[in-house]
């Protein structure tokens, strides 16, 4: 039997903690070093300040958010699981039709602890990259959303933790306080994976990050809820529910980016944008480029035996792996772009080995939707401005292509060639500069900063004009 949502417990939680006093005591000694955590590099400046957000308090669908005032050092960070499915089978892999496992499998203790961990450490990385935006926040809606995203990041770390403690005993102790240890962008303990450990220092790179990166994020979720590991299948499962709105604020952030650029160009034919105190076409499709190329590198290698051993045994599906006919993947072949002799030649990978490529596809077709819905914008006003995903290898430093420099068009250039021409294609520090300083904060009521257009609706059906964060 599924144990009842505790809300009253100092851990919220639908996993009968209450049952496990060992676990119960572990999990209570870890709390406090994550709230000192949050204080010290959570969100700076609004620590003490109420904030208008929904927390997870049940997972039935319709109904598991509450909304309310909260200081977010107070927020409830629960542990939620979606209800396991009656008899679930591994759904892929050497292990197909077989009982999903309620426990981990010794022999892959050491692979599903790396892949648990390498998801909990991006979760507190996004808190430390966002941790100084509130002060420049275009809004108080803005200002509100960022906060969300951040609780429910915290959110994550605490389902990861819940895994480790759980299932790993001693390990799984020491690795939920290494969780807390890291830093992003720290040259002695960084975060494990490369985006992570990148600024965001405006809230362009907010919106491209909330876009481009979440919806990794959203994508390695669903390769993980399809695991044989129920208790992870079903942490994922309910984490996904969160992510829906935190790519939903980087797709209408740069919608409304946008949308006032386009409005202050019909408004002034012929002029420089930037004169005008919003952000130009160009530079957004640039930040673009940036967010979008790091956000494919953390899918790993094109080629990876990694990936072909998770998904071997049974820990690492492919998203809605229910949709493929063929779940063993054992006699397929995947035509892979690969760097041969100096050009770009197609060569066939045994399938199991380029599942992190299948994955990263189904990715940027997400990713193709979201820029269709961006180039509206322009297109409706009759411009010719289109925005465009970059080649998928320019611009990347894992995998097969990161030793070579491809233009945006994938075409193949020298490193130098690269260099001088990166002005173009990637924000350079003038870029930087002039985005830095459109960035001032507007916190009143109903006011928003001049580079950007307001929502079309506020959040939980309150206006846009309304006190979501009291200061
Ligand atoms: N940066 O076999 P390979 C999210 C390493 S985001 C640095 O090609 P594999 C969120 C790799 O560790 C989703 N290192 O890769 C979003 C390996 O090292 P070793 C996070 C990297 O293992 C926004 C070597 O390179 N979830 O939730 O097949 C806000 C060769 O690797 C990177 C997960 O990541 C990199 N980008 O795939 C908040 C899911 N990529 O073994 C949250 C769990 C690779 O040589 N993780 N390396 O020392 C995984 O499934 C896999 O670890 C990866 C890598 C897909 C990341």
């Amino acid at each position: 039997m599924t144990p009842k949502v505790d809300l009253e417990a100092r851990i919220p939680n639908n996993v009968g903690l209450t049952d496990d006093r060992r676990l119960q005591r572990a999990l209570e000694q870890w709390q406090p070093a994550f709230i000192e955590w949050w204080k010290q590099m959570g969100p700076e400046g609004f620590q003490g300040k109420d904030v208008y957000l929904r927390t997870a308090v049940s997972v039935e669908s319709g109904g598991w958010a509450h909304f309310d005032y909260v200081k977010m050092p107070e927020y409830r960070w629960g542990i939620f699981l979606e209800p396991p499915v009656k008899d679930r089978k591994v759904g892929f892999g050497d292990h197909l039709g077989e009982p999903a496992w309620q426990d981990v499998p010794g022999e892959y203790r050491n692979p599903l602890r790396r892949i648990i961990v390498t998801q909990g450490d991006t979760e507190p990385a996004s808190v430390e990259q966002q941790r100084m935006l509130g002060k420049t926040a275009p809004s108080l809606y803005d200002l509100r959303n960022l906060f969300q995203v951040n609780v429910e990041e915290g959110r994550h770390l605490w389902a990861m933790v819940y895994l480790l403690h759980t299932y790993f005993g001693r390990d799984g102790r020491f690795e939920a306080e290494e969780l807390l240890a890291r830093r992003s962008g720290d040259a002695d303990r960084p975060r494990i994976l490369g985006a992570f450990n990148q600024p965001i220092e405006n809230w362009l790179d907010f919106y491209m990050f909330t876009t481009f990166t979440d919806r990794d994020g959203k994508y390695q979720l669903l390769a993980l809820a399809e695991s044989g590991f129920d208790p992870l299948s079903r942490t994922c499962k309910f984490m996904l529910t969160e992510e829906a709105h935190h790519m939903f604020v980087g797709e209408t952030g740069i919608e409304r980016v946008v949308q006032r650029t386009v409005d202050v160009m019909l408004a002034h034919p012929g002029d420089d944008p930037r004169r005008h105190g919003v952000l130009d076409l160009p530079t957004v499709q640039k930040y673009l480029n940036l967010w979008f190329t790091l956000s494919l590198d953390l899918f790993g290698g094109e080629v990876s035996t990694n990936a072909a051993d998770f998904f071997a045994a049974g820990l690492k599906g492919r998203h809605k792996e229910e949709e493929y006919t063929d779940h063993l993947a054992l006699e397929g072949r995947y035509d892979m772009k690969v760097v041969k002799d100096g050009r770009v030649a197609t060569e066939q990978v045994p399938l199991r080995n380029a599942m992190n490529e299948v994955l990263r596809d189904a990715y940027v077709e997400d990713d193709e939707r979201c820029v269709r819905k961006w180039n509206r914008v322009p297109e409706k006003a009759g411009m010719d401005f289109r925005f465009r995903l970059p080649d998928r290898k320019f611009h990347r430093h894992i995998g097969i292509y990161s030793g070579h420099a491809f233009d945006p068009d994938g075409n193949l250039l020298s490193a130098a060639e690269f260099e001088r021409r990166r002005p173009e294609w990637l924000p350079s520090a003038k870029d930087r500069e002039f985005v830095q300083a459109l960035m001032h904060p507007v916190h009143e009521t109903g006011k928003i900063a001049h580079w950007i257009a307001p929502p079309r609706v506020g959040i939980n059906k309150h206006p846009f004009a309304w006190e979501y964060v009291r200061l």
